[in-house]
């Protein structure tokens, strides 16, 4: 009587009933079970301990929490995993520190050949290709597709108003026989836009101030060199001081717009892509789940695999990434009031249907791109995850109607769009479920933000920036307005000085590199599921990721450059970094 009066007795009996038939012989046990399951039941579902917090207006809320330490043991970071994480970062500093001396007492950052002093060699083969490789268009194209930030490039079919490139300009890119307007028409210019960038506040770091620009860089798919930038101007306002860069201007004028590019690319990819569309995105799913799902609602077990770790995680982020003194105000150029600005803008603009890879790919128009694995990955990894989703909703949920009447369910996706995802009219995510198929997609959309897309922007973070003119973290100068006044003195002085470039370098390792008790996609160290349908849901589901690792792995096979970030062996279950 007593676990009928909780609305989760459907599970409840559900699950006792196939743990008591397949092992448990005794009464007994039966009892310690639902003893165990109610206590589990109150414990993980009380609104209490998870309570929201609003830390920031204007992006998602998250856990009440102000450092880890308040976080319940149950969420927290298991010691192995504390003890690493806290040592690798002193480790590197430490190590980088003794670098940053030897440079202070001995020649000047003059050249570009500096950076090399600090670079940790060894650690990342594409790393080390980058460094040789940073200069050249057709590297710098490629990193649009399946760099740090894959989401950013637009199909162009009109030149924006704002952005006025003529045909004679950039002829001289032009595979034979075409021209500006045929390849318009044809679909292949693309362009980045950093609208985003602009105007935002800029960092002041030991009395010295920091720049940014919001560039925009038109790009053409070129027949034999593949996808290669052709027009760059630095503002979004066309002015005699804001001049278009093209590759035809003087090598180190070109250069240094593209650093600029490239350097906003860095706050973008961080803060955009990596903190607010993944980190902060699934945040909310973990508050909600804690707070509104029992322990044996079936779509609590399907979720928890994919939030170990993640509050803490974020909690730290807050306290030591992006508060009042922490890395961000430091060294990068969005430190301070900037960071949050520009995580508001994006945050007012975000929808749900963004954060599905398919229609992400509509919407941006890339599906024409050739070699753009990040796609090809994206799309194989959404099928399969939404294939295991849709399955497991199936076997809990006989009929549209069951999603309905499931109370816990609906409180949950209420506690998401109310709660969480607040002052966004126009996320595109309703407080009601109605179908089976509306929460196969939702559950995807978890699983996929927190295994595949947070594998795409954080694991290759050291590799696209260890070599830091590749990826600025600041600019110590302003956008140069004349091409011909740029000098290697001019550059240097306005990428990040040694000690930036040492912070960059470690932050960026220590966040990047593999995790010590990661557990890859689709494994489970908990049997949330006991019932022999859901187990075999969970051997297909690894059946096929087995299958795209093989495809993927055959498909590196001779590549210059290998992109393996969404193998799916290398993706965490979970956002734990
Ligand atoms: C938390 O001991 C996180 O100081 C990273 O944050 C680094 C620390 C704490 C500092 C540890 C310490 C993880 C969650 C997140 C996120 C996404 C954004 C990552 C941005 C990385 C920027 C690198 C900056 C380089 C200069």
């Amino acid at each position: 009587d007593k676990v009928l009066t909780f609305p989760c007795y459907r599970w409840l009996i559900g699950d006792i009933k196939v743990q008591y038939t397949q092992q448990h012989k005794y009464t007994a046990s039966l009892i310690r079970m639902v003893v165990l399951k109610i206590s589990m039941y109150k414990y993980f579902c009380h609104n209490v301990c998870y309570r929201w917090v609003t830390w920031a207006p204007g992006i998602p809320r998250c856990i009440d929490a102000t450092t880890e330490a308040d976080l319940p043991q149950d969420v927290r970071f298991d010691n192995e995993k504390r003890s690493d994480f806290e040592h690798s970062l002193h480790y590197a500093l430490l190590e980088l520190s003794l670098k940053k001396l030897a440079i202070r007492f001995g020649k000047s950052w003059s050249d570009l050949d500096d950076f090399k002093r600090i670079f940790w060699k060894l650690r990342s083969p594409i790393a080390e290709y980058c460094m040789e490789h940073w200069k050249e268009d057709r590297f710098f194209g490629y990193q649009c597709m399946n760099g740090s930030n894959p989401r950013m490039i637009k199909s162009c079919n009109k030149l924006p108003e704002n952005f006025p490139v003529t045909s004679d300009m950039v002829q001289s890119s032009m595979a034979p026989r075409t021209n500006l307007d045929k390849e318009l028409k044809a679909g292949n210019i693309y362009l980045l836009d950093y609208a985003i960038m602009d105007g935002i506040p800029t960092n002041t770091i030991k009395s010295k101030p920091q720049y940014i620009a919001a560039p925009l860089c038109l790009l053409y798919q070129h027949p034999d060199e593949g996808l290669i930038p052709i027009a760059i101007q630095l503002e979004q306002t066309p002015d005699h001081d804001t001049p278009i860069f093209l590759p035809r201007d003087p090598p180190l004028a070109w250069l240094l717009a593209k650093i600029w590019v490239r350097h906003s690319e860095f706050q973008v990819f961080q803060l955009l892509s990596h903190l607010l569309r993944t980190h902060l995105v699934i945040e909310v799913f973990c508050v909600a789940t804690l707070r509104q799902l029992p322990a044996v609602h079936p779509i609590y077990k399907l979720l928890a695999p994919h939030l170990r770790y993640t509050l803490e995680i974020n909690c730290r982020g807050r306290t030591q990434l992006i508060s009042p003194n922490g890395i961000f105000k430091r060294v990068v150029s969005t430190g301070g009031d900037g960071l949050l600005i520009l995580a508001q803008r994006e945050y007012k603009v975000l929808t749900y249907r963004s954060l599905q890879p398919r229609n992400d790919f509509t919407d941006r128009g890339v599906y024409e791109l050739p070699k753009y694995f990040y796609r090809e990955h994206s799309l194989m990894l959404w099928d399969t995850i939404h294939s295991f989703v849709s399955g497991m909703v199936s076997l809990y949920y006989q009929s549209d109607h069951d999603v309905q009447e499931d109370l816990e369910l609906q409180a949950w996706i209420r506690d998401i769009t109310q709660e969480g995802y607040t002052e966004l009219p126009n996320f595109g995510l309703p407080s009601k479920l109605n179908t089976r198929e509306e929460l196969s997609t939702l559950v995807s959309v978890a699983i996929f933000t927190s295994t595949a897309q947070h594998a795409a922007t954080n694991n290759g973070q050291f590799d696209w920036c260890a070599w830091v003119p590749n990826t600025p973290c600041t600019m110590r100068h302003p956008p140069p307005t004349d091409k011909d006044a740029v000098t290697m003195e001019m550059i240097m002085a306005t990428l990040p000085d040694v000690s930036q470039s040492c912070l960059q370098m470690a932050i960026t390792w220590h966040l990047g590199r593999a995790q010590p008790d990661a557990i890859p996609l689709g494994q489970y160290t908990q049997e949330h599921f006991t019932e022999g349908e859901a187990l075999e849901l969970i051997e297909r589901f690894r059946r096929e990721l087995k299958d795209i690792e093989g495809h993927i792995l055959n498909q590196n096979e001779g590549l210059e450059l290998p992109y393996l970030f969404l193998l799916p062996s290398r993706i965490e279950n979970s956002i734990t970094i």
